[in-house]
């Protein structure tokens, strides 16, 4: 056996940051691991749900009589628990639950990091097995230690965060998380169980050749949306062909996608949605911190989607982000137009 291993567990990783900074007590670490272990067991509920005609519907009840849960209830609950079983979460505000949970024992008054998640985003995607993932946000709490955490830890802006990421449940299971320092992905090695460091210092491309938006909504845009889109299916000097369009329609998907190989992910306002689907604190804000810890840019049309100040739990925000070059373009589309439809 050969002990120079070269896999880095998510564990070793956050230990070695962790030692980075002489002043740090490894919360943080131990939070991230906390979330990497509810992914898991999320990960592994996953894996059965194309056996669902075989095990019984979810909602159904199975042969032991025991009544099956929607995975994306399965996901809420997993996070929930593990998280309050921690010793490092005061409190958490899950896209599934109207108000946030302040853990009320001992241990959670006095800790000093709340968590915010999207349990199970894109879950409609699970019927034609199409990624999903989990995105989850790291929040030092502003309030004092020593009694439960309060709204206001959960209502801090995108530029507060300490970090983010998600998982994602695809064809291979990877965390992917950013502090201010770098972004990192980690692969599930399915024969130990562990997330191991795959794709170290991910950078976003500065040039994206690939644009992502549900281009079926294209009649409720305004015209400095429609003529971005123009645009993109023109042939463009740059290129020299238009560019390419992917859209699965599962945000975690679409984002992992465009931070490995560059482009802009859009959702933005249209005439039903004045602030477009995707929710702030859940969605916006820790895919736009991970994007500018990778080099990549995220916008609400009006400024950048960090310094929003969130005014209540489940806000929504229009959303640009990518590589630098595209999400620029897409402004400059914006504010040029004249009418706004
Ligand atoms: P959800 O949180 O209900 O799963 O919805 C969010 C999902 C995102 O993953 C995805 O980017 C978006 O909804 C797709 O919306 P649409 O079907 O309108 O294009
Ligand atoms: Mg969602």
């Amino acid at each position: 056996m050969n002990p120079k291993r070269k896999l880095i567990t998510l564990d070793e990783f956050t230990i070695q940051e962790t030692r980075q900074f002489p002043n740090a007590t490894g919360e943080l670490s131990a939070l991230l691991r906390d979330i990497g272990l509810a992914c898991k067991i999320i990960n592994k509920q996953v894996l059965k749900a194309g056996l669902v005609d075989i095990l019984g519907k979810h909602g159904a009840t199975n042969v032991q009589g025991e009544e099956q849960m929607k995975l994306d209830i399965f996901a809420n609950e997993t996070l929930i628990s593990v998280l309050q079983n921690s010793a490092d979460c005061a409190g958490i505000a899950s896209e599934e639950n109207d108000n946030a949970v302040c853990f009320d024992d001992e241990y959670s008054a006095n800790s000093k990091y709340v968590v915010l998640f999207d349990p199970l985003d894109g879950s409609s995607n699970i019927d034609v097995n199409a990624p999903i993932g989990t995105i989850f946000s790291i929040y030092r709490r502003v309030s004092p230690l020593g009694q439960p955490c309060t709204m206001e830890d959960f209502l801090q802006p995108g530029n507060k965060l300490m970090a983010a990421g998600y998982v994602i449940y695809g064809s291979s299971t990877m965390m992917v998380y950013a502090t201010k320092l770098s972004v990192n992905g980690f692969t599930l090695e399915p024969s130990i169980g562990e997330f191991c460091l795959s794709h170290p210092n991910l950078k976003c491309p500065e040039k994206g050749k690939i644009y992502s938006i549900n281009q079926g909504n294209t009649c409720k845009y305004d015209d400095g949306m429609k003529a971005f889109l123009n645009y993109c299916m023109e042939s463009n000097k740059e290129e020299g062909r238009p560019y390419s369009h992917r859209y699965i329609g599962s945000m975690v998907a679409d984002m992992h996608r465009t931070l490995i190989k560059g482009g802009i992910f859009m959702y933005p306002a249209d005439k039903s949605n004045a602030n477009g689907k995707l929710r702030l604190q859940y969605e916006c804000n820790p895919m736009a911190f991970l994007m500018a810890a990778a080099n990549g840019l995220a916008s609400t049309g009006t400024g950048n989607v960090l310094d929003v100040v969130p005014t209540e739990l489940h806000q929504r925000v229009p959303i640009y982000i990518g590589s630098k070059n595209l999400v620029e373009k897409a402004l400059e589309f914006k504010h040029s137009a004249v009418n706004v439809g």
